[in-house]
C-alpha cells in the first residue's frame, strides 16, 4: 500500500471535494450514509472544491455574505472543513466556469519555454479562497489539474478526453510534453508559494477514465507513471515539498485500475495520496451522493 494513504483521508476527501460544473448530478441536494461498521481508514478531515469560479462567485459578494459563507464552510459555526481542493486550470480563457492555465500559448516546441503568464484573475479568485480557507483553519490545500493544455495533448484541446503526448500509447507530431506539463505544475505551485500558499498535495487527472465536455484527459496506470516518472523528479528539481496525489477516478473501481497500472511501473513510492471519487464506484465510507 501507499505509505501516505494514511496521511489524509483519501475516501473522505474524494468524496467531499468532487466538483463539476453546473448541470451535473441530482439536484436535491447531497444525501450521507455512513457505515459504521467499516473501520478501514484514519479520518483526517472534510474538504470541498470551489473549481470552475465557484471561489469566484464566493468572492462577488458583499462583506458580509462573503463572511457568513466562508465561516459556514470552514469553522465550526458550519461545517468546519479543512481541506480545499483548488482546480489547476487548462483553459485558454476563462469565461464563466473555465479555469484558465497560467500558460495559455502553445510555445514554439516541447523544448521551448513555456509562455507563463500571472495566475488569471488570482486563479480565478482560488488564491483569495485559499488565503480566506486558512485563516479559519483550512490546514490542506490540494491542487488538481483536470487536464493538460491542449497544445500538450493528442486531441488539441483540454476538453473531450485524449491523452498527454509522450505517455505510453500516444505519438504526438509535436513530440513528448511531459516536461512541459511537469514544469507548468511546478510553476503553478510556486505561484501559490510567492503568494504564501503552500500546496501539499497536487494532482495532474480528475476522472481520467471519463472523456468529457469540459477539462478532461484519459489515462490508464502505465499512462499516468509515465507522467510520475517525469514530474517526481521535476519537483524535486525545484526544492518543493509537494507530493503527488493520483488518479481522482470516478469511482474507487476505476482508480485501483489505474493504481495497480502505477504499482506495476514500480512508482508508487512516488505517490503522496490517493484520491479517488464516489461517483462511479463507492467504497464503504466513501457514499456522499447527490450535488455538491
Ligand atoms: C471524446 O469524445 C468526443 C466527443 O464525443 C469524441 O469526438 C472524441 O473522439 C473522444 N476522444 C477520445 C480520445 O475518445
Ligand atoms: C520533445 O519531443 C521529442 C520527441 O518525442 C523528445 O525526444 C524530446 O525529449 C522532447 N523534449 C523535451 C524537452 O521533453
Ligand atoms: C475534438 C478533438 O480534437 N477530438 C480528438 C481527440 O483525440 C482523439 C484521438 O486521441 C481524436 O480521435 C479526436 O478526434
Amino acid at each position: 500500500m501507499v505509505a501516505a494513504l494514511t496521511a489524509l483521508s483519501a475516501a473522505l476527501l474524494a468524496a467531499v471535494v468532487h466538483a463539476n460544473p453546473p448541470g451535473y448530478g441530482g439536484s436535491s441536494g447531497p444525501t450521507i450514509k455512513v457505515d459504521t461498521n467499516c473501520k478501514y481508514q484514519e479520518y483526517d478531515g472534510t474538504g470541498v472544491s470551489e473549481a470552475f469560479q465557484r471561489g469566484l462567485v464566493i468572492h462577488e459578494l458583499n462583506a458580509a455574505a462573503q463572511n457568513l459563507v466562508l465561516d459556514f464552510l470552514f469553522t465550526t459555526k458550519g461545517a468546519g472543513m479543512t481541506i480545499l481542493r483548488n482546480g489547476l486550470g487548462s483553459a485558454t480563457s476563462d469565461p464563466f466556469d473555465l479555469m484558465k492555465s497560467i500558460a495559455p500559448v502553445a510555445p514554439a516546441s516541447n523544448s521551448s519555454a513555456l509562455n507563463f503568464i500571472p495566475l488569471p484573475r488570482e486563479d480565478e479568485y482560488q488564491v483569495w479562497l485559499s488565503h480566506q480557507a486558512i485563516s479559519r483553519g483550512v490546514n490542506t490545500i490540494y491542487a488538481d489539474a483536470w487536464s493538460a493544455d491542449g497544445y500538450m495533448k493528442t486531441n488539441g484541446t483540454d476538453s473531450y478526453g485524449g491523452y498527454l503526448c509522450g505517455v505510453t500509447g500516444t505519438s504526438c507530431a509535436s513530440g513528448d510534453w511531459r516536461q512541459s506539463y511537469a514544469n507548468k505544475i511546478v510553476k503553478y505551485i510556486q505561484d501559490y508559494a510567492a503568494n504564501g500558499i503552500t500546496v501539499k498535495y497536487v494532482g495532474f487527472l480528475n476522472e481520467p477514465d471519463l472523456n468529457t465536455t469540459y477539462a478532461s484527459m484519459q489515462s490508464d496506470g502505465r499512462q499516468a507513471a509515465d507522467f510520475i516518472e517525469v514530474l517526481y523528479p521535476t519537483l524535486a528539481k525545484a526544492g518543493l515539498k509537494t507530493q503527488i496525489a493520483c488518479c481522482d477516478g470516478s469511482g474507487w473501481q476505476q482508480n485501483r485500475e489505474r493504481l495497480t497500472g502505477i504499482q506495476l511501473a514500480g512508482d508508487e513510492n512516488k505517490l503522496g495520496l490517493v484520491t479517488a471519487h464516489g461517483v462511479d464506484t463507492t467504497s464503504c465510507v466513501d457514499t456522499v451522493t447527490g450535488d455538491w
